[in-house]
């Protein structure tokens, strides 16, 4: 039996690239693999890395509970649970920042970005940051985490972390394998296709939000910034807006790209949005609609509460044994 362990924080809205690189791939594990265990959270300790108006912020945290849910989770098998309701993850989070050296932050690419757009008052906990994910994912003995592309670099600190400790302190943490999807692992913005899709983008027409109506769902796929050479074909540095279309499509669709540039060939850029427009409303509608049945219900916290109990059980138990081995404490 493994364990596969995954989160997503509530900063803006969930767009289309987090259930492609994230959220999809874990539901497909989920029902691959009828063995394991799925731990999954609301990163919400992550999200104040930035400043956040707190009324927003718990909405954020629901919808982005109960969206899970509507994209298909086996909630009998999902531990869903919210970060900030599990204290041990920043008590493991600090003991982590003592085992991490600041040349390795620095070399953080999400650091080096988010600060440079930010300029100013960039907190000390988003320069901390993957040290608290590397504590999500190791207080659980996480054998797999399924990420999208931008989330490797983190991945990787988090395993040299868990060595790091294993080393001087003796065999204690699972050393976790990244999941990232062949296709779909880097969905691009739409008007800019040279950058990641990204939740918190102040521009709306570069992103598709999992809550878009269809109309906006079209508009947005209508005017996603394509080239001239006029030819469907896949080739992601000459023509990154058409090849980020078609991987959109093929991973909705689980179907390879090269199937889809195969039936389009011969299209025009016009008739193939409008079809790509189509899959994407009959993706997310339907999940829409789930998750108006969930967000308010109280089915919804009584799975909260249940995987509240049972992620707080593994972690005390596994913290109890950290703080030993590393002499903290009395005994
Ligand atoms: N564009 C993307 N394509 C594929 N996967 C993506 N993910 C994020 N953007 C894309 C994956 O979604 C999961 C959750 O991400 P996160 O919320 O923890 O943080 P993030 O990667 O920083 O996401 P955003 O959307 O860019 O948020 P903001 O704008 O707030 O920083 C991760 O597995 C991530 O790889």
């Amino acid at each position: 039996m493994k364990r596969i362990v995954s989160g997503i924080k509530p900063t803006g809205t969930l767009t289309l690239g987090n259930y492609l690189g994230a959220i999809k791939q874990f539901v497909k594990l989920q029902q691959k693999r009828i063995d394991d265990e799925f731990f999954l959270f609301v990163a919400d300790m992550h999200a104040i890395t930035t400043r956040q108006v707190p009324s927003e912020l718990r909405k954020r945290t629901l919808d982005i509970a109960a969206m899970y849910l509507a994209c298909g989770l086996d909630k009998e098998r999902t531990v869903l649970f919210i970060q900030s309701e599990i204290k041990e993850h920043v008590e493991l989070g600090y003991i982590l920042q003592s085992n991490t050296y600041m040349g390795e932050l620095e070399r953080m690419t999400q650091f080096k970005d988010k600060s440079q757009r930010q300029e100013t008052s960039i907190t000390s906990s988003l320069f901390t940051y993957p040290a608290l994910m590397a504590a999500d994912i190791l207080l659980y003995d996480a054998d797999f985490v399924p990420v999208g592309d931008d989330q490797k670099q983190h991945l990787e600190l988090t395993r040299d972390i868990a060595n790091r400790f294993n080393n001087y302190y003796g065999d204690f943490f699972v050393v976790p394998e990244p999941l990232i999807p062949e296709v779909g692992s880097r969905i691009m913005d739409l008007q800019e296709p040279n950058k990641k899709m990204s939740k918190s983008d102040e521009m709306d027409k570069g992103y598709i939000s999992m809550f878009d109506d269809e109309a906006s769902i079209k508009r947005k796929i209508r005017s996603a910034v394509t080239d001239s050479y006029a030819k469907i074909n896949y080739d992601p540095e000459n023509q990154p807006g058409l090849a980020n279309l078609l991987t959109i499509y093929a991973s909705i669709a689980d179907r390879s790209i090269q199937d889809i540039v195969n039936e389009y060939k011969d299209s025009s850029y016009k008739d193939f949005k409008e079809d790509l427009a189509q899959v994407v409303v009959d993706c997310l509608i339907p999940i829409q609609e789930k998750y108006n049945e969930l967000i308010k219900s109280q089915e919804l916290q009584d799975l909260l509460d249940r995987g509240r109990d049972i992620a707080s059980d593994f972690a005390f138990k596994k913290m109890r044994k950290c703080k030993k081995k590393i002499g903290l404490g009395r005994k």
